[in-house]
């Protein structure tokens, strides 16, 4: 290590002294205007993590779904996971050190993981749309360099192409190429082989409604749109031509207010969709011919993928497990409906995909959503296996194979992501037959509420069962169920958000009404 030169360039970004930050749910976010020490920092972590790993490393930088003045990053690891856990520890550490501890820090960090310093580095660096994401993605990438490592800039990027592209890198290519076209090619191939066999792939399954949310996800979908354009047509709105990154549009937008984004005209029946700033999230949606918005959540997604992939199974007639992923925040009538009509195991986990995804990689095909629309499904070296010795198999259970491979391929196993599950979603719906209005049918949601609430320290509330029961402070748990009890159908909890400075209430009831009445009750319970 180069202590001179470290603390040379660590001086042009230098920390703002006593500000304190957290790698949270999704690495660091904050206003933009305070992470330039942050970039820094990651850049030199990311280059240890790749020496370490002896492996490529990503970086993106990103705020997702927050406003456009805010920025945030986060270190991607050699699988395309999100950074393992004693390493997000490492983060904070150093983006919180003073500017005269971050070297001792940094040796720290490399003594404690046994960090051989002599290792080449290799770094991966992808930002979105925002205005400020190139400088700080430019400071990124002088730590790497200052460490001794190397970079590729991807430069614009949604988050999870950057995660395809990591993962292609550390598996010789045997996942796929690691640029642009190869992601664009492989999933497009893949969606046009599927949707060749569908049946009914008449008009209504054609067309496609897409808001951007202002972000990459437009600017992506462009260039990608002429590969696929064979099997579907989208239309794309909130494209950043002229509104602001996630303001009143967006997945989160949508989910949040239930209700449709600005900026996009929806006649009745229409199939739309959502992506959120970096589209890692996708939510449907479609107004009724009464003029009724229906929101068709990550819930709804993690149904119609499994129940599809179920089907192919059967046909296939192989003995190989599939398991669904979801978060205390699923709707209840989805774990109802997967759990007792469509006979599918549901695990629960803590919120924040990396927790989904470590669940799902226990089954032959693990299914994992979020309630907001991020996730995706992974398949285990066991069924690409079987897909390998399908050749001896009969024509129809060759067929639905094929299908399976095809499907696969059509799915980034390194993260959730917009587009690839949009395809997904599509290709299923056409092979299926399945309108929208269909699809939303397979279950009624029961209503629900998600509240934000301000408190002087959000950490005096922990959980426990998957964030559904609260441990402290005492007495809240008790206070939560027995406002439960008042209502029909009800269930309510409380968990800090990783992410936002707020403590979270969701509860569900049998009505509308009660839903509210219960989130309001319980948000009373946290102060
Ligand atoms: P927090 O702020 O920890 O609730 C939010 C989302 C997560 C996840 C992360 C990262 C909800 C309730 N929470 O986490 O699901 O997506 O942001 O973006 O939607
Ligand atoms: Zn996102």
């Amino acid at each position: 290590m180069d202590l001179g030169a470290i603390t040379k360039y660590s001086a042009l970004h230098a920390k703002p002294s006593g500000l304190v930050l957290q790698y949270g749910t999704a690495g660091f976010r904050t206003k933009a205007e305070h992470l330039d020490h942050v970039m820094f920092r990651m850049g030199l972590l990311a280059a240890l993590r790749s020496k370490q790993t002896k492996s490529t490393v990503g970086v993106m930088v990103t705020a997702s779904h927050n406003p456009e003045e805010d920025n945030g990053v986060k270190l991607v690891d050699p699988l395309g996971e999100m950074l393992a856990p004693s390493w997000e520890e490492h983060a904070t550490c150093l983006a919180n050190a003073e500017e005269q501890d971050m070297q001792r820090v940094l040796i720290d960090i490399s003594e404690k993981e046994a960090v051989n310093l002599q290792q080449d580095a290799f770094v991966v660096v992808g930002r979105d749309t925002r205005p400020s994401s190139e400088k700080l993605s430019q400071s990124v990438m002088d730590g790497v360099t200052v460490l001794g490592g190397q970079f590729h800039d991807y430069g614009l990027l949604t988050t999870p192409q950057l995660h395809y592209m990591v993962y292609c890198r550390n598996t010789g290519g045997r996942y796929g190429k690691a640029t642009l076209e190869g992601y664009y090619q492989k999933l497009s191939k893949a969606f046009v082989e599927l949707i060749k066999q569908a049946s009914c792939s008449g008009d209504e399954y054609r067309s496609l409604k897409v808001d951007c949310a202002n972000g990459i996800g437009a600017l992506k979908l462009r260039e990608m749109e002429h590969y696929f354009s064979q099997g579907l047509s989208v239309q794309l709105f909130n494209d950043g031509s002229k509104g602001k990154l996630n303001h009143l549009c967006g997945a989160d937008f949508v989910k949040s207010h239930q209700k449709p984004p600005q900026g996009m005209e929806i006649k009745s029946n229409e199939r739309c969709c959502s992506f959120d700033g970096d589209a890692d999230r996708i939510v449907y949606y479609y107004h009724d011919a009464d003029g009724h918005f229906h929101l068709i959540d990550g819930d709804k997604i993690a149904t119609l993928i499994s129940s599809f992939l179920k089907e192919l199974l059967m046909e296939i007639g192989e003995n190989l497990n599939i398991g669904v992923v979801q978060t205390a925040y699923a709707n209840g009538s989805s774990t109802r409906y997967l759990e007792e009509v469509m006979k599918v195991p549901v695990y629960c986990t803590k919120t924040g995909v990396k927790h989904l995804h470590h669940k799902a990689q226990e089954f032959d095909i693990g299914v994992y959503f979020e309630a907001n629309g991020h996730g995706t499904a992974l398949f285990s070296t066991a069924v690409e296996m079987k897909i390998k010795q399908s050749e001896q198999l009969e024509e129809k259970k060759r067929k639905a194979a094929k299908m399976l491979e095809n499907i696969i391929d059509l799915f980034n196993q390194a993260a959730g992501d917009a587009i690839s599950d949009m395809l997904v979603i599509e290709a299923i719906l056409a092979l299926k037959g399945l309108t929208v209005q269909q699809w939303d049918a397979l279950y009624t949601d029961l209503p629900n509420r998600q509240l934000k609430v301000q408190v002087a320290d959000r950490r005096v509330i922990s959980t426990t069962n998957a964030e559904r029961q609260a441990v402290t402070p005492p007495g809240l748990q008790e206070a939560i169920n027995d406002l439960v009890k008042k209502y029909k159908l009800s269930r309510a909890f409380v968990r800090p958000s990783g992410t936002e400075d707020v403590v979270r209430v969701y509860a569900e009831a049998d009505s509308q009404e009660s839903a509210d009445h219960l989130a309001h009750e319980v948000s009373l319970a946290v102060f």
